[in-house]
């Protein structure tokens, strides 16, 4: 049964599948998460604290589960050119420019669900992908998917980490797989190509400092001391994962529809009057949760960092206007301008 389950989530687009025992978590993971909290790593996400219970133990959140099928859905680009920082733009982390990835990978696990329901009649069985109250990666190592990279992302040995997360938590005791080998090393690229230095120190994240928390989750103003460092990411941050020697072995999506815009956006559309345009371009993307001030912050401290001297009507008219937010946002990125047009960095 576990074999044929597998090759069911396979047959529905997984490109790694493996199973866990629906046990407690212990260490590193259960230690690794209290500290994560008692840290304030998960800044503003008050979200990590509830439920606290499942994210130890899948089996709070469904008693009857016995075993957990994991399974990596991968979002790679082999041979794409890598985002580049472009004049006038900002650049949208990579599974951000596809199609809202939530629900296509919740039907994907239902349907292996439906399937596994014919196989057993009367077996119990819940897909989740993302939002539920579990620690997926933890388990998804377990089931053998991957090691947990110091960066801490899941890396598949044939995948590299361009991959998403989704389970199946069943009735059923099943055989588990192995967990993989940690294959970082001596590597610290990751840990060195982070922008914000949000690392505590591996695989350990101060998510509250991360560009993905700051420019998706965060709802008020970004630390200033952290503004610089999110640079040109307008949306989520693969800063440690471009560096990965691992992602030479991403691999083309084959469950998720291709993407359906570019990975650099024009800041000017994004905050200024031209932003309806390119929301509707964004609908149906994960982009598209954030609310529009959210996004025109984003733009608006790129344009400071881009020391474009082309965003300052922009910036201007957003100083002057009454959303406070904004307001102090567009000031901040008027002085930066000023400050690169002294240090001669200025482009135009
Ligand atoms: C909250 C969240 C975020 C937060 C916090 C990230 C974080 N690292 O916790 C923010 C907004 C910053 C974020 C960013 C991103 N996220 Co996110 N996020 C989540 C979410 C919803 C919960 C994560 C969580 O519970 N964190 C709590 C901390 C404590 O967990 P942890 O970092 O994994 O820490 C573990 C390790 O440190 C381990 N550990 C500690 N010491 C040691 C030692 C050893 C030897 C080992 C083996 C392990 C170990 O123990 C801890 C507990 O398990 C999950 C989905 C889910 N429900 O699980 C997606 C998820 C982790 N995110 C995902 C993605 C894709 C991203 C981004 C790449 C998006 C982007 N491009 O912008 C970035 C990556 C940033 C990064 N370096 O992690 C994917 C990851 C897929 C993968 N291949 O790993 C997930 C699984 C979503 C999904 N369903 O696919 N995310
Ligand atoms: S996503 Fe970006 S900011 Fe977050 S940990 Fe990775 S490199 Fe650092
Ligand atoms: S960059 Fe190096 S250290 Fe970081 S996750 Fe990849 S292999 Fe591991």
């Amino acid at each position: 049964m576990a074999a044929a389950l597998k090759a069911r989530a396979r047959a529905e687009g997984a490109d790694l599948a493996g199973i866990a025992a629906a046990a407690a978590l212990t260490a590193p993971d259960a230690p690794a998460y209290e500290q994560f909290l008692a840290c304030g790593w998960h800044g503003e996400m008050d979200y990590l604290a509830r439920n606290a219970d499942s994210r130890r133990d899948i089996r709070a959140w469904m008693p009857e589960a016995r075993s957990v099928l994991m399974c990596g859905f991968s979002y790679g680009e082999p041979g794409a050119q890598k985002p580049r920082s472009r004049p006038g733009h900002g650049r949208l982390a990579r599974y951000a420019r596809r199609p809202d990835y939530h629900g296509l990978l919740r039907s994907r696990m239902n349907a292996v669900r439906d399937w596994l329901r014919e196989q057993a009649p009367g077996v119990k069985a819940v897909a989740f992908c993302d939002m539920s109250p579990i620690l997926e990666r933890a388990y998804a190592r377990a089931a053998g998917l991957g090691w947990q990279g110091k960066n801490t992302l899941l890396i598949g040995p044939r995948l590299g980490s361009y991959f998403l997360l989704a389970g199946l938590a069943i009735d059923l005791d099943l055989p588990v797989d192995s967990p993989e080998p940690d294959h970082c090393g001596s590597c610290r690229r990751c840990l060195d190509a982070c922008p914000t230095d949000a690392f505590a120190r591996e695989r350990a994240l101060d998510a509250s400092r991360c560009v993905a928390y700051l420019n998706i989750e965060l709802k008020g103003p970004v630390p200033e001391g952290l503004r610089a460092g999110v640079g040109d990411w307008v949306y989520g941050c693969d800063a440690c994962q471009e560096v990965c020697p691992w992602n030479r072995f991403e691999a083309p999506a084959r469950a998720l529809p291709p993407p359906k815009v570019a990975s650099e956006l024009p800041l000017d559309q994004l905050a200024g009057p031209g932003s309806a345009g390119v929301r509707a371009r964004l609908k149906g993307l994960p982009v598209a949760r954030a609310v529009r001030r959210r996004l025109t912050r984003n733009a608006l401290l790129a344009m400071g960092n881009s020391g474009d001297e082309r965003h300052r009507p922009v910036l201007e008219g957003f100083a002057a206007g009454a959303d406070p937010l904004l307001a102090e946002q567009a000031r901040w990125s008027l002085a930066r301008l000023d400050d690169s047009a002294r240090r001669g960095t200025i482009t135009r």
